[in-house]
């Protein structure tokens, strides 16, 4: 059947995809990840995938947001740099706000949106303006998913770099089928998306499924049950970003990421137990599942 068409990832083609560091690296050769985000009540997804990328390797990470989050991503997280655009009270970009996000986002090697986005008509306006704007890999997470398969007509901006990340409930969403539909047939419904969409796809959950639009296509062994747990996904997607800065293609970086996500979990769980994981635990042990495998 078609669950043979997919190849398995591991840690010697990790090894091989994800540049290492040179001698006299400096933090721009570690690739800068800028994570637009900031919605009241979701603030701890943004800083986690923040986190996540720091401790997989990013170089530099910076946070865009709404004017009115700067001083509170500010004390949440010392190691990202923070800066805010601003909105009209409807949270229209004005225009100052549109050349900001245009410049952050070219000075930036990857962006994320989603971990932390909301899904309210202001959110959605912007996420039309940076899709359209954002000539860099992107990966899409979370609400800016949900956004998608409501307007399934922003694809049309789709520069070829896109990492959907969904979880199969998202996934549901996207396609307008049932979760249980989606997990019953992972594989082709994920395969199916990507050549449709021309895009780049993880469908999360026990067995991730990794395709590109040529149809290449992998699957994560790696990862357990403890992972299933808030924030999980969040850290996934700083994972990819950081990665997409050390390797050669966005498959390559979702592939790797996955692998290195769930290790980071299996290892947690042998130290500490399935129960009670969190996401600060994955995001604490990634600097070990690091270097044991890059
Ligand atoms: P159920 O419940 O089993 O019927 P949502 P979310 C389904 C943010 N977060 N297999 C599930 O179905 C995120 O960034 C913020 C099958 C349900 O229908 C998002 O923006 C955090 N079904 C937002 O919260 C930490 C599955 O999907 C639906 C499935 C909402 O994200 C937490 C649930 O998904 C969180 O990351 C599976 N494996 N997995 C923070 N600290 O700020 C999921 N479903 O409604 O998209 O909710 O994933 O919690
Ligand atoms: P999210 O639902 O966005 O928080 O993402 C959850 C993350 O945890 C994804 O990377 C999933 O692949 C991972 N995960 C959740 N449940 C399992 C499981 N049973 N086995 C392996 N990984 C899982
Ligand atoms: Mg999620």
């Amino acid at each position: 059947t078609s669950e043979f068409a997919a190849r398995i990832s591991d840690a010697e083609l990790v090894n091989k995809w994800v540049r290492r560091y040179r001698k006299d690296d400096h933090k721009g050769c570690g690739g800068t990840v800028l994570i637009i985000a900031g919605v009241k009540g979701m603030t701890g997804a943004t800083v986690l995938a923040a986190k996540s990328a720091m401790k997989s390797g990013a170089g530099l990470v910076r946070i865009a947001c709404e004017e009115s989050f700067v001083q509170l991503f500010e004390q949440m997280i010392h190691e990202t740099t923070t800066i805010g655009y601003p909105t009209d009270e409807d949270g229209h970009l004005l225009e100052c706000a549109k050349t900001i996000l245009q410049n952050q986002m070219d000075l930036a090697d990857v962006v994320v949106m989603g971990p932390g986005w909301g899904s309210s008509k202001r959110r959605r306006t912007q996420l039309e303006f940076l899709l359209q704007k954002c000539q860099k890999p992107l990966i899409l997470d979370a609400d800016a998913l949900n956004i998608l398969s409501d307007n399934m007509e922003l694809f049309m901006h789709n520069n070829k770099q896109w990492v959907l990340t969904p979880h199969p409930g998202e996934m549901a969403r996207l396609t307008g089928l049932s979760a249980e539909k989606v997990n019953q047939n992972r594989l082709d419904v994920a395969k199916n998306f990507a050549e449709k969409w021309n895009t780049t796809l993880v469908l999360k959950g026990a067995n991730t499924i990794i395709v590109n639009e040529k149809q290449e296509t992998w699957t994560n062994t790696t990862g357990n049950p403890g992972m299933a747990t808030g924030g999980s996904g969040d850290v996934l997607a700083g994972i990819i970003a950081s990665l997409c800065c050390r390797t050669e293609t966005v498959l390559q970086s979702a592939v790797a990421g996955a692998f290195l996500h769930g290790l980071t979990g299996d290892l947690v769980a042998d130290e500490r137990g399935r129960f009670g994981m969190t996401s600060g635990d994955l995001i604490e042990y990634l600097p070990a599942i690091m270097k044991k495998i890059i």
